[in-house]
């Protein structure tokens, strides 16, 4: 065990001698050992294991402590702190961190009101049970509930899309200061993961107290956390978390590959770089032999120093970069300006906001040259799905407006058609079979056992008038798991009948995630990155879909996509559509 683990035990065992009531100075005995082991620049298994020292006559420590390292060093564990885990429940330790509660309000709460849950609380705070508590009042009741809101929401990683908001709003802010030079975001947010835990922003400035003031200032600032001479973090937006670095120029590109990430990218590079006799952080690369300083200024100059290219932020996960590099294979990402079509999107026939003519309109503007619209079939009753007379009603429609759009755009004839939950599709086939262009989703059943919906998922792929299956997992980040689907059977099934697999863009969708993309890309099945927009701003989350792809290491050539009108159609042609 090492000294912040021992110190990490007796923090603990105080804690829990609070919520018994125990003698205070018992407790503080604890947390001042705990203080004086973290603050200890020598192991304390290596003072415990020198015959000539003795632990307890170190500073804060004294004969019991030394008693408890001792039994901690040789055994790994406390039985006291065993006892003490048991005897206070886990709700009570929660609750106790609520800011404003503390150990002794948290253990009456959950003595007199039986409070088993966070959960429980919110709502005896909301029936105004804690009020009437003798001690606790009204204000003490909303505190509470506002303090589990935050930590609930702290606990959250957000949507990329959502982290993407709170960037460009504070980047704008942080422009307004004059005496930042250079600044980058770094961390999972330029890594385009699909969540965000915190953001972390690198900065250099002359004046670094003025740089943290700004930060500050900014308006949308809920609280700081903490500021030192190089960092600071705040709170945005209640509870989101926002890290800035100050670092000095010339140590930029180190910084913001360091931090950068992912830390197993990191790793992986740090290796590299010391098979080549250098040593790489977040101040610079050095010679190991004699420590100078060979590269930190720009990020290119940091990886180039040891051999290796810039990588895309999206690729730093130490998955497949450094194997592509070495073999000068580094994929070139796909970008949004490649797509030109979008074949997901749905109109006021169904659940969509906008006419087959204004989803066509808002296509055109973004650059699209063909598009399917896709509203949902009649079992999705909730959205007002389509019985085969109003498809073919919608279709009547579709021919009229084609001529209006020729040269422009291309409208396909498409539909979004259910998968049931007893298998097989919910629209005839000799309607199917007039589409130019069939989606299959499961939207029903979602929970069923694994063979049962790989089954119906199977059994889309192989009805021949189905050319792609929609957000072929069905989850919702954050709010809702994957089917217990096997994606590999469904990705040989795709592949042997020549059909499409979705990368849905919604930022709480990316389904396909970039696991699977990177599957799909190894077995040379297309992908469609298809928006699902229910209005015409929905088509503008293409953009995610394409950061995911990134992340997947999908190029052009793996989007069927990006292909234009005519070599889209041929590839159809030749999977057999
Ligand atoms: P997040 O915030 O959970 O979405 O993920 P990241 O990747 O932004 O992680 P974060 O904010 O904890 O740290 C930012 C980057 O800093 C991380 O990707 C790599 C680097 N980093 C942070 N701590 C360590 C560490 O202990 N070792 C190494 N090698 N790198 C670290
Ligand atoms: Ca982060
Ligand atoms: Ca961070
Ligand atoms: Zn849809």
């Amino acid at each position: 065990m090492d000294n912040s683990a021992i110190a990490a035990v007796f923090e603990e065992l105080a804690e829990l001698l609070e919520f018994r009531g125990e003698n205070p100075f018992r407790i503080r005995a604890y947390q001042n050992g705990a203080r004086a082991i973290r603050d200890l620049d020598e192991p304390i298994s290596e003072i415990a294991a020198d015959s000539d020292r003795d632990l307890a006559e170190l500073s804060g420590i004294g004969k019991t402590l030394a008693e408890k390292i001792g039994v901690l060093l040789s055994t790994g564990s406390l039985p006291q702190l065993i006892e003490l885990r048991q005897a206070v429940p886990e709700v009570v330790i929660a609750m106790a961190r609520i800011p404003g509660l503390g150990a002794k309000k948290a253990a009456k709460l959950h003595d007199e009101l039986n409070i088993k849950s966070l959960d429980d609380l919110a709502a005896a705070c909301r029936e105004g049970k804690v009020a009437a508590i003798k001690g606790f009042g009204k204000k003490t009741e909303s505190s509470i509930l506002d303090g589990l809101a935050i930590a609930k929401a702290a606990s959250e990683r957000i949507y990329w899309a959502a982290a993407d908001k709170i960037v460009a709003e504070l980047s704008e802010h942080m422009r307004g200061c004059d005496g930042i030079s250079q600044m980058q975001w770094a961390g999972s947010y330029r890594r385009c993961r699909e969540t965000v835990g915190d953001l972390d922003l690198l900065a250099v400035a002359n004046d670094r107290a003025a740089a943290m003031d700004h930060l500050e200032a900014y308006p949308g600032r809920a609280s700081t956390i903490a500021r030192g001479d190089t960092k600071i973090s705040i709170r945005v937006a209640k509870s989101f978390q926002v890290d800035m670095r100050l670092v000095d120029a010339d140590q930029f590109g180190a910084a913001l590959q360091y931090f950068t990430g992912s830390q197993a990218h990191n790793i992986h590079v740090r290796r590299i770089a010391k098979e080549r006799g250098l040593k790489i952080n977040e101040y610079g690369v050095f010679k190991i032999e004699d420590d100078t300083r060979i590269a930190g200024a720009t990020e290119e100059d940091v990886y180039a120093s040891i051999g290796l290219p810039v990588f895309a932020p999206e690729l730093r996960e130490d998955r497949h970069e450094f194997e592509w590099a070495q073999k000068n294979e580094l994929p070139e990402l796909v970008e949004l300006d490649q797509i030109q079509g979008d074949l997901h999107m749905h109109t006021s026939a169904t659940d969509g906001q906008n006419t087959i003519r204004e989803m066509a309109d808002a296509a055109i503007e973004r650059g699209l040259k063909y598009i399917a619209i896709t509203d949902h079939s009649q079992r999705v009753t909730v959205a007002g799905g389509l019985t085969a007379e109003r498809l073919l009603e919608q279709w009547k429609i579709i021919d009229e407006v084609r001529p209006e759009y020729e040269d422009r755009l291309t409208i396909f004839k498409g539909i979004e058609c259910d998968i049931l939950e007893a298998g097989g599709m919910d629209l005839p086939d000799d309607v199917l079979a007039q589409a130019d262009w069939v989606l299959a989703s499961v939207h029903f059943g979602q929970k069923q056992p694994r063979d049962q919906i790989t089954d119906r998922i199977l059994g889309a792929i192989e009805n021949p008038h189905v050319d792609c299956i929609a957000h072929p997992t069905g989850r919702l980040i954050n709010r809702r798991d994957p089917y217990a689907v096997d994606m590999d059977a469904v990705m040989k099934a795709a592949k042997e009948h020549g059909k499409f697999l979705e990368l849905n863009a919604n930022p709480a969708r990316l389904d396909l995630n970039d696991i699977h993309l990177a599957a799909a890309k190894r077995l040379k099945i297309p992908i469609v990155v298809n928006t699902d927009a229910h209005n015409i701003d929905g088509l503008d989350v293409m953009r995610f879909g394409i950061l995911q792809a990134r992340r997947g290491g999908l190029t052009a050539g793996d989007i069927a996509n990006t292909l234009d009108l005519k070599d889209f159609l041929k590839l159809r042609k030749r999977l057999g559509q």
